[in-house]
């Protein structure tokens, strides 16, 4: 069986790629396939899967999954939640496309401060899943993970926003703790969970 992961953050793709090393699934990056990046003009987590899933599958000539994800922060209102990914401004690496993740999560730090120092900085990472069949079918499934915004922003690993958020019941970030723990327990894992039950029957 081929897939095709749709999407073009390689943090991502490295942990969809690891959860679905059990189930002899051929992955196929949409960067390795050429695909073009949509644009995410959803205002929802599922919108935006089901957009850049469909995109992929029709473009590639097969099922292709997509995963939208962000953090949202109670004390923000659920911001910056779809828009995760926007609050980094673009920046050029020697010519490689990336995001300024340490300016993004300054700026949600900077709208917390405004609220004092007994500010509430429970947050939670949402992850929705899309698969698509280039013949139209479509399924979602939605994933997450509670924590808290710490700052200043702590450990290497990881991708985006991980060195800020603290998993509830650890005490080092998504960019601190190993990957296999991250993999356990990340928004990302719940989703799939409810993915592969369905579709890869385990
Ligand atoms: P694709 O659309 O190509 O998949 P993207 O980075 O644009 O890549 P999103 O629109 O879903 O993806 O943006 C989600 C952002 O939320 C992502 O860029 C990260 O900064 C952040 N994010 C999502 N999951 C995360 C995780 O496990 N750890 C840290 N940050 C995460």
């Amino acid at each position: 069986q081929r897939l095709v992961i749709a999407t073009h953050n390689a943090g991502k793709l490295r942990e969809i790629s690891a959860l679905l090393a059990p189930y002899g699934i051929e992955c196929l990056s949409a960067g390795q396939l050429g695909l073009p990046e949509p644009e995410e003009t959803g205002t929802t987590f599922a919108q935006n899967a089901l957009l850049k899933a469909h995109a992929a599958a029709k473009a590639a000539q097969l099922p292709a999954l997509a995963d939208d994800s962000g953090l949202s922060v109670t004390a923000l209102g659920g911001r910056p939640g779809v828009y995760t990914a926007d609050w980094a401004e673009r920046q050029w690496f020697e010519g490689d496309p990336g995001r300024d993740w340490y300016m993004a999560m300054g700026k949600v730090e900077g709208l917390l401060a405004q609220q004092g120092a007994e500010v509430d900085r429970s947050c939670w990472f949402s992850c929705t899943l899309a698969i698509a069949w280039p013949e139209g079918d479509e399924a979602v499934y939605e994933g997450r993970v509670n924590g808290a915004f710490c700052w200043p922003p702590r450990g290497t690993m990881g991708f985006g926003y991980d060195p800020a958020f603290i998993p509830e019941g650890h005490d080092q970030s998504f960019a601190e703790l190993p990957l296999a723990e991250k993999q356990r327990i990340s928004h990302r894992a719940d989703a799939f969970a409810k993915l592969v039950a369905e579709q890869f029957g385990a």
